[in-house]
């Protein structure tokens, strides 16, 4: 799933040049944006126009409790009948931003996405599920708050719309727990301050963001809000590439309310109890951004950034992170 998710990347970096190989960019630095890992970092002018795709993998294996690690065996004799052994999550994201004004741009954002989860019960037999479907989608206006030579401060204020499904469900009917879930079922808040600036070769920035779900969902239960803390420093290698170094700390409480389909199954598995979601992790993350200069493929932008965590303090127990990548086209017109 993992290698045809990566061709099918890779063909839409190969064709999409050529249904856009008109081109009416400005002299654009490669470090304008972002680190592409980061949402939202940056804006564009009155009536130019930006389309992208984002591929996101991540990789879970550790089961945690805190900031220790626990054996499936260990995990089971905390009182669970089965115990996560490997989840994997996949996101393909597709935006279009559009500047309205100079100072103000908005943007939109839908998402497919793929989850795989294994379980280990106590004869050592595994069960594998997976849920598909569309996740919520993102409404987001950046307004720029100042602007002076090579500095830019920008208020982003984003509404998460609750497209995706609370109510996934395994090949035997069952409902999935909360982590096999698509959407958060909430209209969510979602807004961020970012700060960026640039000196020669060398570019910088921050980016502090919130994820505040609004009331609960049909399911009775709201998913845990998110604050998050990100800087990063980059350097122009030449006019095309640029390499970034980035840190991000998350936080993300457990979840309020829950479930009443869940009230029988909370000695199931840990991804069953709602004190079992959410942690705190510090990660860092090394990334490229490459901008094309010249020739039909002018302006077109691929980026990719590997995040790995550096400390993680899950709420409960639950399946820490091992890495995850992200790999993004971007075109502005
Ligand atoms: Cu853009």
């Amino acid at each position: 799933m993992i290698k045809r998710t990566l061709v099918a990347t890779l063909s839409i970096f190969a064709i999409a040049p050529q249904a856009m190989a008109h081109d009416t960019s400005h002299n654009a630095r490669v470090d304008d944006h972002g680190p592409i890992g980061v949402m939202g970092d940056h804006m564009h002018k009155a009536g130019e126009w930006m389309t992208s795709y984002r591929y996101s993998h991540m990789e879970m294996s550790d089961i945690y409790d805190g900031d220790d690690k626990l054996s499936p065996a260990q995990t089971r004799a905390k009182g669970y009948m089965m115990a996560p052994t490997e989840m994997s999550m996949d996101m393909h994201m597709f935006g279009a931003m559009y500047g309205i004004t100079d100072d103000l741009t908005v943007m939109a954002m839908g998402s497919y996405i793929e989850k795989e989860m294994t379980m280990e019960n106590g004869s050592n037999a595994l069960t594998t599920n997976t849920s598909k479907g569309l996740g919520d989608t993102k409404l987001t206006l950046a307004y720029r708050l100042k602007e002076l030579e090579g500095h830019r401060f920008q208020l982003n204020t984003g509404l998460s719309l609750p497209t995706g499904s609370i109510d996934k469900k395994s090949k035997t009917g069952a409902k999935l727990a909360y982590p096999m879930q698509l959407g958060s079922g909430t209209f969510d808040l979602q807004p961020s301050l970012t700060y960026a600036g640039h000196h020669g070769d060398w570019g910088w920035g921050g980016q502090a963001a919130a994820v505040l779900h609004l009331g609960r969902n049909s399911d009775h239960y709201s998913l845990g809000d998110e604050f998050k803390l990100t800087a990063w420093g980059s350097r122009r290698l030449n006019k095309s590439f640029s390499a970034s170094l980035r840190v991000e700390g998350k936080t993300q409480s457990e979840i309020d309310g829950s479930d009443p389909d869940f009230a029988s199954k909370l000695n199931m598995a840990p991804g069953f109890r709602t004190e079992n979601y959410g942690g705190s992790s510090i990660d860092g993350a090394v990334g490229i951004n490459y901008l094309v200069q010249e020739g039909q493929l002018k302006g077109h932008r691929l980026a990719a950034e590997f995040i790995a965590p550096l400390y993680q303090n899950m709420n409960g127990i639950k399946l820490g992170n091992d890495y995850r990548l992200v790999v993004g086209w971007q075109k502005s017109f």
